[in-house]
């Protein structure tokens, strides 16, 4: 399809999850303007700042234009031809000597279709299933404990619900109200829902803008809400608030959950959590007594060492109380068939295979952990999609030293990264603007597919991922792998099971492919799971040698009986994300670097007062891992003794310390690999003036 002959243009964005629906304003060729489109499904007229200043993203004078090559220290402008002959003849010599599988796909956080497949077709063709990315950071561990539970992931039913718990979720800023659904105006979803008279319960270490109209906030301590979920339990069983007959009817396990939970008090979750047992109470009966209640459980979930079984038992309590599937609870809204890749090699195995059975993928820290000791083999070359490895897993500088260990480092950018600097090769992609691309959503009305659309031409010699990929499996002798040739036979690949093609997007911006949203499908279909129910009682996880309940863990391995270390390093750091950037995204475009210029520490006054530290002054802060400088917000927005600091900084030319430069990537989740990159003890000091 050639560029659309017209002003304005609708399309979406993909600057995040959010995917709104957005109008481009072209004219003679240039991007001017973006605004809402009021008639999206997916925001109905929302836009954010970084939407808006899409023109200066695409028009950025650092945009990678032509592919380069490190030489002599430094990089240099090559050909396309040079650069796809480079690439084919490192990547048949590296099969050749070490096999196929020694090559990684690395993607990031999946924003878009292109985002969650560029490469992976390639991968599949040269004989390799190894992918990384921020998966065991993002979503895995839940996707895991869901799928091992009822069978996959819940949406809140805000539309109808009597009671919310956003629970280590920032919405208001994330702009994430769901996993991958559409909710309209979502800008409103909670505050409507308020107005309805529906509760708030906000569970977050920060005051939050939530906060401002919650009912009831409880300011837990960084990743100690395994606790919280299982004293809730332990009041709503005890106190006989769950639903019985659902429990009876549609679960397993409950009798030994019930002896389980018994030394999970309040009273006892009062010392772990830094919460009072009262309010424990108090939130397990506001949660489990207003029905229909639905938890938008948020990211936070997935950045600690116990990841999979506090989302297990955040999962269970939905289930219990009767909230599962039920109008106004956590409800399955409709999915979407999307057609998979084709040339699966087989006989290979995933490197994290018997580590991370359950896993679909590697965990960043395990595959950092192949590359440095060589076991179960040593990966030698990597992809980088779409992402920003060595600045988003926990311990950066083991990170870089991984990623510098590398025989053959390619990075696909629109930008230079921090990880771009370590490439032995970069080539540059066309932005979102400048090829075509789509999205699936889910939502009560059905789930849809909406077009994002090439509104300009590419940024110097920038290319679709799609293109490239193909051109070099053609140089390899690859080209039969793949189902399609270029970015559109792409798209219609992945539609064909939807029954549209890309053409069907002429007249229109939003097709819907599936019936709208059905409640309790349970009473005909039973639960995805082998029993058909839900099981609080795994019997998945007991054949993997996991606790088939969720058992109680403690955090802070390397400070378990060392009051030496806890003395030094007091303080218990977590991290934020500002609304205006997108994890390491954006510091380049000065109207939204305005808004937030550098990184912050947010320290309580108690603290900042004890170490004679003033707002605005610059800090240092250490880790068993590492130090950074950072400048300090003095506020009471959270508790003595944690400190927040601002993440995604420390691209070249930032100038904003990297916070992961702190975070341990030694103490993992067992089931998916997570770590606590959202967690980390620190001592923080002011830097001498
Ligand atoms: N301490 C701490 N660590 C964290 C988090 C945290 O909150 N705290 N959050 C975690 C989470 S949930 C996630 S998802 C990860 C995020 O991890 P990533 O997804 O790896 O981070 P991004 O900065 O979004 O990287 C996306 C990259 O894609 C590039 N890009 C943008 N558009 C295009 C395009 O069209 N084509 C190509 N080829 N590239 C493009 C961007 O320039 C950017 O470099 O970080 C994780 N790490
Ligand atoms: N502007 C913007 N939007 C984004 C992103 C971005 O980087 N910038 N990233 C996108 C991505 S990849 C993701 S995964 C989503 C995530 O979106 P959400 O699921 O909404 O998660 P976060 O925005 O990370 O908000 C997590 C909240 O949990 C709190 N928190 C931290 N630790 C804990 C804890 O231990 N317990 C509890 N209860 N709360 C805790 C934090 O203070 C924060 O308020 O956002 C997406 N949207
Ligand atoms: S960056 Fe802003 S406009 Fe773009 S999808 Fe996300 S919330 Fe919507
Ligand atoms: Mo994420």
């Amino acid at each position: 399809m050639a560029v659309l002959n017209g002003t304005a243009i609708p399309t979406i964005c993909s600057f995040c999850h959010a995917n709104c629906g957005i109008i481009a304003y072209v004219s003679d060729g240039k991007l001017h303007r973006i605004k809402a489109d009021p008639d999206h499904p997916a925001s109905k007229g929302y836009i954010c700042p970084k939407g808006t200043a899409a023109p200066k993203v695409v028009y950025s004078p650092d945009r990678l234009k032509y592919p380069l090559r490190k030489m002599n220290g430094g990089f240099q402008r090559i050909s396309w031809d040079e650069a796809l002959d480079i690439m084919a003849s490192r990547l048949l010599e590296i099969r050749e000597k070490y096999g196929a599988e020694t090559l990684v796909r690395c993607g990031g956080a999946p924003v878009s279709g292109a985002a969650w497949d560029g490469f992976m077709q390639f991968l599949l063709a040269y004989g390799s299933i190894n992918t990384v990315g921020a998966g065991h950071l993002c979503h895995v561990p839940r996707q895991i404990a869901y799928e091992a539970t009822y069978g996959r992931m819940t949406e809140v039913d805000y539309k109808h619900t009597r009671c919310m718990v956003v629970w280590g979720s920032n919405p208001a800023d994330s702009r994430r109200y769901g996993q991958g659904v559409a909710y309209g105006r979502f800008s409103r979803l909670i505050s409507d829902a308020k107005l309805r008279g529906a509760k708030l319960i906000v569970i977050d270490p920060r005051r939050i803008d939530l906060v401002d109209i919650a009912d009831k906030w409880l300011a837990i301590e960084p990743g100690r809400d395994y606790a919280l979920a299982l004293a809730m339990l332990n009041v709503i069983i005890n106190e006989g608030l769950y639903d019985k007959e659902f429990v009876d009817k549609w679960t397993i396990g409950f009798d030994q959950l019930t002896a389980h939970v018994q030394r999970f008090t309040p009273e006892w979750a009062q010392g772990i959590t830094g919460l009072e047992a009262s309010d424990i109470r108090e939130v397990a009966r506001m949660y489990a007594t207003t029905r229909p209640a639905a938890i938008r459980e948020g990211n936070f979930v997935d950045m600690y060492p116990n990841a999979v079984q506090t989302a297990r038992a955040i999962g269970i309590l939905m289930a219990i109380t009767g909230n599962l599937d039920k109008k106004g609870g956590n409800v399955f809204f409709p999915h979407i068939r999307l057609p998979g890749f084709t040339n699966r090699p087989s006989g290979v195995k995933r490197i994290s295979a018997d580590t991370f059975p359950l896993f679909p993928g590697t965990p960043v820290p395990h595959l950092v952990d192949a590359i440095l000791n060589g076991k179960p083999y040593k990966p030698r070359a990597m992809i980088v999609h779409h992402g920003n490895p060595a600045l988003i897993n926990a311990d950066s500088t083991r990170t870089i030293e991984a990623l510098r260990k590398l025989d053959f480092l390619v990075v696909c950018d629109i930008f230079k990264t921090a990880t771009a600097e370590l490439a032995d090769i970069i080539l540059p992609e066309t932005s979102d603007l400048e090829r075509y691309d789509y999205r699936w959503y889910a939502s009560a009305e059905g789930g849809f597919i909406a077009l994002g659309r090439k509104v300009i031409e590419p940024a110097g010699e920038s290319r679709p991922v799609f293109d490239i990929e193909y051109e070099l499996a053609k140089r390899m002798g690859l080209a039969s792998a793949f189902p399609w040739t270029d970015t559109e036979g792409w798209i219609n690949h992945r539609l064909k099971a939807s029954g549209i093609t890309l053409e069907d997007f002429k007249e229109k911006s939003v097709i819907y492919v599936t019936p709208p949203i059905e409640y309790e499908k349970y009473l005909r279909d039973g639960f995805n799971t082998p029993s058909g129910k839900v099981e609080i009682y795994s019997k998945k996880f007991s054949d993997h040698g996991y606790s088939p309940l969720p058992e109680y863990q403690e955090l802070d391995k390397a400070f378990a009986g060392r009051p030496d270390l806890l003395e030094n390093y007091p303080l218990i750091g977590t991290t934020r994300r500002p609304g205006v950037y997108t994890h390491t995204r954006f510091r380049n475009i000065p109207v939204l670097r305005k808004k937030e210029p550098e990184p912050l520490i947010r320290i309580h006054p108690v603290d900042a007062q004890s170490r004679g530290i003033k707002g605005g002054e610059v800090t240092k802060v250490d880790s068993l891992k590492g130090t950074i400088e950072v400048t300090a917000k003095v506020t009471d927005e959270i508790s003595p003794g944690v400190v927040i600091i601002d993440f995604g900084w420390g691209n070249p030319g930032d100038q904003g310390a990297n916070v992961n430069v702190l975070t341990s990537d030694e103490e993992r989740d067992l089931i998916s690999g997570s770590t606590p990159n959202r967690r980390f003890r620190c001592q923080v000091t002011r830097v001498g003036s």
